[in-house]
């Protein structure tokens, strides 16, 4: 771990518990899509295709990364609040990366976020007090009794059975997506851009 890849740390420890602390998330939750827009505001081609570290991923693709990533977690979100602890599919982050749709123009994604997350932040909105303990299980979290999972399914905080709750999750996003817009701030502050 070093500072070019987690500029902000790791995801905080500590989940929204409070009804000002969950408004607090939701509404960052809200306004995440116009904070990664004015991340990439005015960067041609040549900057979107410039890794954010050596060996990192490319600006163009953190967004498409970013877009793929909170998909995933919108409906994981919606399969815990319709399902009764629902097993969750997982996917392979890297190799999304690489397909043909992650060398798109990045206002597709921005645009696909600005409408996920209105929804998702809806979503959380309508959450009452029982509700914020409903989770889904990851199922390559379950039964790893005494083995250390990955840092970032530690972020997940599961417990023995791979459960991951609603409070914690909106936890982790919000922490992921200002974990890629400073990748992009940071880049373009080291750039001059
Ligand atoms: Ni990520």
């Amino acid at each position: 771990m070093n500072d070019l890849s987690y500029p902000i740390g790791a995801a905080p420890a500590s989940s929204p518990a409070l009804p000002e602390q969950r408004s607090a998330a939701i509404a960052a939750l809200r306004s995440f899509p116009a904070e990664l827009s004015g991340a990439v505001a005015g960067l041609g081609d040549t900057q979107l295709d410039t890794p954010y570290r050596e060996g990192g991923w490319t600006v163009r693709t953190l967004i498409h990364h970013v877009a793929d990533s909170h998909l995933h977690a919108y409906v994981r979100t919606k399969l815990a609040l319709t399902e009764p602890e629902p097993v969750i599919r997982p996917w392979d982050v890297d190799t999304w990366a690489e397909l043909p749709d992650s060398r798109l123009p990045v206002q597709p994604s921005l645009d696909l976020l600005a409408g996920l997350h209105a929804r998702w932040a809806e979503l959380y909105s309508s959450v009452d007090g029982p509700g914020w303990e409903r989770c889904f299980v990851h199922p390559d979290l379950a039964g790893r009794a005494g083995r250390p999972p990955a840092a970032w399914a530690q972020a997940f905080q599961a417990d023995e059975q791979g459960r991951v709750r609603l409070a914690r999750w909106l936890a982790v996003y919000i922490w992921h997506g200002q974990h890629h817009t400073a990748h992009i701030l940071g880049l373009r502050q080291r750039k001059g851009w």
